[in-house]
Order: structure tokens, then sequence, then C-alpha cells
């Protein structure tokens, strides 16, 4: 059978999944992300809860949640949590330092809480997400309603150029409520400040730059797994 790119991808999202969930043990409380290779983990999650692993988990979007529950895991409200032991999400762009573009599935906001909740959050990808510069990827920004037009001039006065998200024709709306800008900075030379700049605009909730909030990247290349550690 011919192996298409999208079956190479899988198995790569489905290998890199398998070896992050090595690294919860009885008792923890995992973070779940959200996303296809997320979506793998939690699969895999379920078998080891269904032979016997006792965990609870918190989940960043209402999708991941309905997985995780059919699947017997027992999801604890967020909102409730001081720590989390271990996070298990994925990316869209990932680079050697660990910065991190996220959000292409519109869960940052509550992807963003579970990162900074967690021990050792861990990020798992296929090959195609490793770059050398964040940006090819637009940011994502989660924005309040109220904020919208506010917001969208501030990234413009920061370089970026907008674009509301919007799904099947309609303006996405999260699942916390509120709007998705899809913001155009080009390649970013410097995250962090980025990051730091995006924080000050009020109405702005989280934006999908990840920086100094991730533990391990796992990508899997082929057959191969490929760790970048902190
Ligand atoms: C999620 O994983 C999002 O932040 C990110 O957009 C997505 C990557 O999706 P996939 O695993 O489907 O490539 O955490």
């Amino acid at each position: 059978m011919e192996v298409t790119d999208q079956n190479q991808q899988d198995a790569e999202k489905l290998l890199a999944a398998k070896e992050a969930i090595k690294f919860v043990k009885d008792g923890d409380v995992v973070g779940l992300g959200t996303g296809t290779t997320t979506t793998f983990a939690i699969k895999e999650l379920g078998k080891k809860v269904a032979a016997g692993l006792k965990i609870t988990a918190a989940s960043s979007s209402v999708r991941s949640e309905e997985l995780a529950k059919s699947l017997g895991i027992q999801i604890l409200d967020l909102g409730t949590l001081s720590s989390i032991d271990i996070s298990i999400d994925g990316a869209d762009e990932f680079t050697d330092t660990l910065n991190l573009i996220k959000g292409g599935g519109g869960a940052l906001f509550r992807e963003k809480i579970i990162a900074s909740l967690s021990k050792n959050s861990i990020i798992i990808t296929d090959a195609s997400k490793q770059v050398e510069k964040l940006g090819a990827f637009t940011v994502p920004v989660e924005v309040f309603p109220l904020a919208l037009r506010y917001v969208a001039d501030q990234l413009i006065k920061l370089g970026g150029k907008g674009i509301l998200r919007k799904k099947e024709g309609e303006v996405l709306i999260t699942d916390n409520g509120n709007y998705i800008i899809d913001a155009d900075f080009g390649l970013i030379d410097d995250p962090e400040k980025l990051a730091t700049d995006l924080n000050q605009i009020t109405g702005l909730l989280a934006h999908g730059l990840f920086i100094g909030l991730t533990s391990k990247v796992i990508m899997a290349k082929g057959s191969e797994i490929v760790s970048f550690d902190k």
C-alpha cells in the first residue's frame, strides 16, 4: 500500500503520542491538550486507564474532554487545580529552544492555563512542526468580543495583519465564548518581546506564543523519536 504523506504524518503523531504517555504514572493529574496529535495520546491514555492506570485529568477543550470521558478518564474542573503533574499537547510550530506557536485548534487559552499549571509540559509533534524561526504559522490570539476592534488595531501597531477566524463561514466562537484573530507578523525575530507586547493589550485574553512553558518536545520523524529538552 502506498504510504501517503497523511499516513506518514499520522504514524508520526501516534509514535510521539505513545512516547509521551510513557511519562504518565499512577496518581498523576494529567493536562490534556487539543488537536489531532493529542487525540492519539488521549486514546492511548484511555487504553492504559482501561488496563488499570489510575489518573485524573483536566482538559483544554470540550472536544478533548468528551473524548477523554468516553474512554473512562476522570475529568477534574480546571478552575480548581493549583498544579498539574504532566500535560501532553500539540503545537503548530516549535523551535529547538522550545518556543512554540499554538492555537491552530482554537483552544489556546485553556491550553496556556494547563501549560502554566504543569510541572512537566510535554509537546508532541510530527516532523512537520519543527522550524528555525516562528511565524510562518500565524499567531492566534483569543479576544474578548467587546475588545475586538481595539485589539485588532493594537495588533496592527505591532506589525500584525489580523484575520478574524471563521469556521464554515461563521465567525468562530471559542469554548470560552470569545473570538480568535490569527495575526501574521511574518517570521518573528524576537518572540519573547512580541509575547510581552501582546500581554499588554487589554482584551487580548491569550496568544499562541508559548515561551518558557515547555519542558520537552517529543517529535517523531519517520520511525525515529527526537526529543528536545529544556
Ligand atoms: C493544539 O495542537 C493546538 O495548540 C495546536 O494548534 C494543535 C496542533 O494540532 P495537530 O496536533 O492537529 O497538528 O495544542
